[in-house]
């Protein structure tokens, strides 16, 4: 139920309705097997309060550590081990809208996360990523996490070196150094749902948008749900080529001369240190 407006179903709420579509695109795409996977979403008060009673508070939830930079800040989040499959069918069993309290200390559930579900258990990476990438980019507004299936095995072939597997990714499809000219930073493999996983990826935010986890997944951050999702659908596909062509002769490849023609030409700036120009 909708604590304002009683007549307004869920998905009729349009953040509400956008992160129930793309979690079911993700668990299509096989990238989201069983309870694998995240989102969160940064939203506006005001759009909160167009649909939801903002001073309803239904539950208070102490956070792992404190987060004073996000404090008054509102989020769509996925609940922990709930499985992505089910979000359209049951939006508030596995969705939440989350506020932090004014200490900076507490969640403050708002909506959904019902049967006392709780956020996902990825929150400290979420909370940090948004922390540096608002200190980058005031419009940013969305983490999202999957286990991407060629992301996830092309780490068990490849080095995972940033640069390499950056310029790797950028030669597998002709538009991928313009979807992603700040290449993908990659972290060692680490336990999930951590306070030290969360760090560590944050670090990795200062300098890329999106960031691998070897043999886990990956996570996209960006302004939009799309644009977060079309930045991990890319690099997707591109280790879905990387994936289909190992092993196999290569005849062809897209030069650093292409690479930094297509940079030039699209008005980006690519990582530094990828392209070797004669
Ligand atoms: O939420 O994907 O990394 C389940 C996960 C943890
Ligand atoms: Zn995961």
């Amino acid at each position: 139920m909708i604590p304002a407006k009683k007549n307004v179903k869920a998905l009729d709420v349009p953040f509400i309705r956008e992160v129930a579509e793309i979690t079911q695109h993700m668990w299509k795409n096989g990238w989201d097997e069983r309870n694998g996977g995240n989102v969160s979403y940064l939203l506006e008060e005001a759009e909160v309060a167009q649909y939801l009673d903002i001073h309803h508070v239904e539950r208070t939830l102490k956070l792992a550590f404190p987060v004073p930079e996000l404090i008054g800040k509102y989020f769509i989040v996925t609940g922990s081990g709930k499985y992505f499959k089910n979000v359209m069918a049951d939006p508030e069993g596995n969705l939440g809208v989350i506020r932090v309290d004014p200490s900076g200390e507490h969640l403050e559930v708002i909506w959904g996360l019902a049967h006392h579900a709780v956020p996902t258990s990825e929150l400290p990476t979420h909370f940090m990523s948004h922390i540096e990438r608002l200190k980058i980019d005031p419009n940013h507004r969305v983490v999202m996490h999957n286990h991407a299936t060629h992301v996830l095995a092309m780490t068990f072939i490849h080095d995972l070196d940033e640069l390499k597997l950056t310029k790797i990714l950028w030669q597998m499809c002709t538009e991928c150094i313009v979807v992603f000219p700040d290449g993908v930073g990659i972290i060692p493999w680490t336990v999930p749902g951590t306070t030290e996983i969360g760090r560590l990826t944050a670090a990795k935010m200062k300098d890329f948008h999106a960031v691998i986890w070897p043999q886990h997944g990956i996570f996209g951050t960006g302004t939009s749900i799309d644009e977060a999702f079309g930045l991990i659908e890319t690099v997707e596909k591109a280790a879905q080529i990387f994936m289909l062509t190992a092993g196999h002769e290569i005849k062809r490849v897209i030069t650093d001369q292409q690479l930094s023609d297509l940079a030039q030409a699209f008005g980006v700036t690519p990582l530094a240190g990828v392209l070797h120009l004669q």
